[in-house]
C-alpha cells in the first residue's frame, strides 16, 4: 500500500491517514517540545493523492472528552480545493461507470473486509474524536461494514424491470444509470456509518464521489478514505475535501459539475442547500433530524420500556437523528415509569468513552453544551419539572470535556419548545396522555417524522401504531434507535425531502431510470395506436 507521505505544507507534514492505522512507517514530524507534537497533519484526498489545502491553512480536531488532546490538523479547504476534487471525480467518471457493476462490487467487498479488519482501530479513533462510547463506535464501524457488503451485492442485483410490451415482437425494460459526480456532506454523529451509507450507494451505481466530512470528525473521514484507497477504488472515484460548511460544503453544492448532493445535518443548512440547488434543478437528498417519541401504553412491560427509553434517549449522548427525545406515557403508569427513569438516569456514569464502565460520553463540542443547557432553561421556564440532570458535569477530569448530565423533564406539554425542537443532546421530555388516541396525536404532533416507537402488549394497539405513527421508521416494543442497513432509512415531513438512505431504496438517490424499448418486428409499430 501507500508509499511515502503527502506533501509538506506550511503547517507541517501532510500525512497519509494510514499512519495512524499503523500500516506504514512513521517518517515525519521533527522533534518539538510541544505537547501536541504527536498530532499529525492530514491533507485532502484528490485524484488518489493526499495534498494540503491550496491555501495551506489547517484547522484542529480535538477530543471532546478531554479537549487538551489534539487529534490532528486538517486541511482548511475552500472553493479551489473543491473545484480540484470535482475535476478529479469528473475525470474518473467515464472509466468507473463503464466498469461492470459486479466488478465495482468486488472492490466494495474488499473495502468492507478492510473496514472489518480495522474495526477496533477505527472505533478507538472515533471515540477519541467524537466521544461516543467504544461499544457504540464499534457498532458505527460495523454499520459501515454491513452497508459495504449490502451495496457490494447490489453490483450483482441493481434490478430494473423487464416487462411485456403492448405490441408484438417488442421488448421493454428499465435500467438504472449513474447520475454523475456525487457530493456527499456527512455528519459527525455517525462518522463512519453515514458516509458509508452515502458513498457505497453512490459508488456501486457508477457515480464518483467528493466527500465533505463534518468538520468535527475529519480524522475518521481520513481513515475511512484511506481504506477506500487501499481497497482499490481507482484514483478520482473517491475524493475528500475537509473544511467548514461555508467554505467547502456550499462550493460543493454550487459547483455546476456536481450532479447530486446527499446531505445529513441540521434543517437550516438542508433548506439552504435546497434553495441554492433549486436554481439549477440539482438532485438533492436531505436527512434533517427528528423529534422522535416513544409511546408507553398502560399495558406495557415497563421494565422493557425503561431499558428502551434510556438506550434511545442517552445512547450517543442523545446525539442521534433517531434519538428518543419525547416519552408519551399513559397517565396511569406515568409515575411508576418516570420514577424508574429518573433513578436510572441519575446513576449513569459519565466519562471518556474509552473507559469501560462509561455509560454516557461527552457532547461533541462546547457549543452543544451551551445549546443543551439553554434548552433545559427553556423547558423549566415553560413549566416543566426537572427530575434528573439538567446541568453540565464538571467534576474531576470531566471538567476537561464537554459533558452534560442525562436530563429528564416531566410535565412537558406537547407544544412546548422542548417537545418540538431538536435538541440533539441528552434531554428527554415526558408528556402524559390518556389512552392510545391521544398518544398517537402527540407522537405525530411535530414538524419531524423520522422514528417512533410504542410499548404495548396488545397486538391490536401495536398494529394501529404501525399504521398511524407518521414517521419513516416505527418500532414496536423497542426504542427509536437501531435501524438496520438493509431497510430504507429516512423520514417524512421536515425530516427530509422524500429520499431514503440504506436498503435498495438508497439507489434511487444516485441513479436515473432509463426505459428501453427494442422492436424486433421489422415494421413500424405505433404504441397506443396499432395495438387497438
Ligand atoms: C442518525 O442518527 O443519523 O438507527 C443515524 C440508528 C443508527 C443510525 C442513526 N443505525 O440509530
Amino acid at each position: 500500500m501507500g508509499v511515502g507521505s503527502g506533501r509538506r505544507d506550511g503547517a507541517g507534514s501532510t500525512r497519509r491517514a494510514s499512519d495512524t492505522l499503523g500500516t506504514m512507517t512513521q517518517t515525519l514530524n521533527s522533534t518539538t517540545d510541544s505537547p501536541d507534537s504527536d498530532a499529525l497533519t492530514y491533507g485532502n484526498f484528490i485524484g488518489g493523492e493526499w495534498r494540503p489545502a491550496e491555501s495551506g491553512r489547517t484547522f484542529e480536531s480535538r477530543n471532546p472528552a478531554d479537549r487538551r488532546e489534539l487529534i490532528g490538523r486538517f486541511a482548511a479547504s475552500d472553493a479551489a480545493d473543491v473545484a480540484a476534487a470535482v475535476r478529479a471525480a469528473e475525470e474518473a467518471l467515464p472509466a468507473w461507470r463503464a466498469m461492470p457493476a459486479p466488478k465495482r462490487g468486488e472492490i466494495m467487498y474488499a473495502f468492507g473486509e478492510l473496514l472489518g479488519q480495522h474495526k477496533e482501530r477505527l472505533a478507538q479513533a472515533m471515540t477519541r474524536e467524537m466521544g461516543k462510547v467504544l461499544a457504540e463506535a464499534r457498532g458505527d464501524v460495523q454499520e459501515g461494514v454491513d452497508i459495504a457488503y449490502l451495496m457490494a451485492g447490489e453490483g450483482r442485483r441493481m434490478f430494473g424491470d423487464t416487462t411485456p410490451s403492448e405490441l408484438p415482437d417488442k421488448w421493454a425494460m428499465s435500467v438504472r444509470q449513474p447520475v454523475g459526480v456525487a457530493g456527499i456532506i456527512s455528519p459527525w454523529n455517525f462518522p463512519i456509518a453515514i458516509p458509508c451509507w452515502k458513498m457505497t450507494a453512490a459508488l456501486i451505481t457508477g457515480n464518483t464521489v467528493v466527500l465533505k466530512p463534518a468538520s468535527d470528525t475529519p480524522h475518521c473521514a481520513a481513515l475511512l478514505v484511506e481504506l477506500m484507497d487501499q481497497a482499490g477504488f481507482p484514483p478520482g472515484t473517491v475524493n475528500m475535501v475537509t473544511g467548514s460548511g461555508l467554505e467547502v460544503g456550499m462550493p460543493l453544492v454550487e459547483n455546476p459539475d456536481v450532479n447530486v448532493i446527499s446531505f445529513t445535518g441540521n434543517g437550516e443548512t438542508g433548506r439552504d442547500i435546497s434553495v441554492r440547488g433549486a436554481r439549477r434543478l440539482l438532485r438533492i437528498s436531505l436527512e434533517l433530524g427528528g423529534k422522535n417519541a416513544i409511546a408507553v401504553m398502560a399495558d406495557a412491560d415497563l421494565d422493557l420500556a425503561v431499558d428502551g427509553i434510556l438506550w434511545s434517549a442517552f445512547g450517543t449522548t442523545g446525539q442521534r437523528c433517531t434519538a428518543c427525545s419525547r416519552v408519551v406515557v399513559d397517565d396511569s403508569v406515568a409515575d411508576d415509569l418516570i420514577g424508574r427513569l429518573a433513578d436510572r438516569a441519575a446513576a449513569m456514569r459519565l466519562g471518556s468513552g474509552l473507559e469501560s464502565g462509561t455509560d454516557v460520553g461527552p457532547l461533541i463540542n462546547g457549543g452543544a453544551v451551551e445549546k443543551v443547557g439553554g434548552y433545559v432553561e427553556i423547558g423549566t421556564d415553560e413549566g416543566a419539572r426537572l427530575i434528573a440532570g439538567g446541568e453540565p458535569a464538571t467534576d474531576g477530569d470531566l471538567q476537561h470535556g464537554h459533558f452534560f448530565r442525562p436530563t429528564i423533564l416531566d410535565g412537558v406539554r406537547p407544544m412546548d419548545r422542548v417537545a418540538q425542537e431538536e435538541i440533539f443532546g441528552p434531554v428527554l421530555s415526558v408528556i402524559r396522555v390518556d389512552g392510545y388516541e391521544e398518544a398517537a396525536m402527540v407522537v405525530n404532533g411535530t414538524r419531524y417524522g423520522l422514528s417512533s416507537s410504542i410499548y404495548t402488549r396488545d397486538t391490536n394497539t401495536a398494529f394501529r401504531a404501525m399504521r398511524d405513527f407518521a414517521t419513516g421508521i416505527v418500532y414496536v416494543n423497542a426504542g427509536t434507535i437501531g435501524a438496520e442497513t438493509h431497510l430504507p432509512f429516512g423520514g417524512i415531513k421536515q425530516t427530509g425531502n422524500g429520499h431514503r438512505e440504506a436498503g435498495h431504496a438508497a439507489l434511487d438517490t444516485f441513479t436515473e431510470w432509463k426505459s428501453i424499448y427494442v422492436d424486433y418486428s421489422g415494421r413500424l409499430q405505433r404504441a397506443q395506436i396499432d395495438n387497438q
